[in-house]
């Protein structure tokens, strides 16, 4: 067997006062075009998980967390054909700056019940019970 080369990414549940998760629809031209995503992106070489989560929320949505939650709220664990995906999921309530799609991808606010009716890429599917858990239908 070869060995499993390991993609470390994170994703952010941000949660707005209405309890309400950002969603954001992942580009044209992207892997995995159309999909609804928890935010995020890839870990590079030299970071922290917690510096990439502030890094990317800068990069493509213009917000600045100070603090995302300290553990994150599980992980996802998906095998992709030329890789294996882990994802923490941090939260994060708390931000300076007003979202915007800087990326020109398209975002909602969705209440945690309504996350299913989303396509989502299969690592972000798998965590949506523990929103669920979290914030209540
Ligand atoms: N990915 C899956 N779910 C997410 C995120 C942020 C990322 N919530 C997957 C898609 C790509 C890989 O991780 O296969 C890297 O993401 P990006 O750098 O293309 O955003
Ligand atoms: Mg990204």
């Amino acid at each position: 067997m070869p060995p499993i080369k390991l993609t470390l990414v994170v994703a952010v549940a941000l949660i707005d006062t209405d309890n309400r998760i950002l969603l954001a629809q992942r580009p044209e031209g992207k892997q995995l075009a159309g999909l609804w995503e928890f935010p995020g992106g890839k870990v590079e070489p030299g970071e922290r998980p917690e510096e990439t989560l502030i890094r990317e929320l800068r990069e493509e949505l213009g917000i600045a967390v100070k603090e995302p939650c300290l553990a994150p709220l599980t992980f996802a664990s998906y095998p992709y054909e030329t890789f294996h995906l882990l994802m923490p999921l941090y939260v994060c309530r708390r931000w300076d700056g007003f979202v915007q799609p800087l990326e020109g991808q398209a975002l909602k606010w969705v209440k945690a019940q309504e996350l299913r009716s989303y396509p989502m890429p299969p690592a972000d599917e798998p965590l949506i019970p523990f929103l669920v858990d979290l914030l209540g239908p």
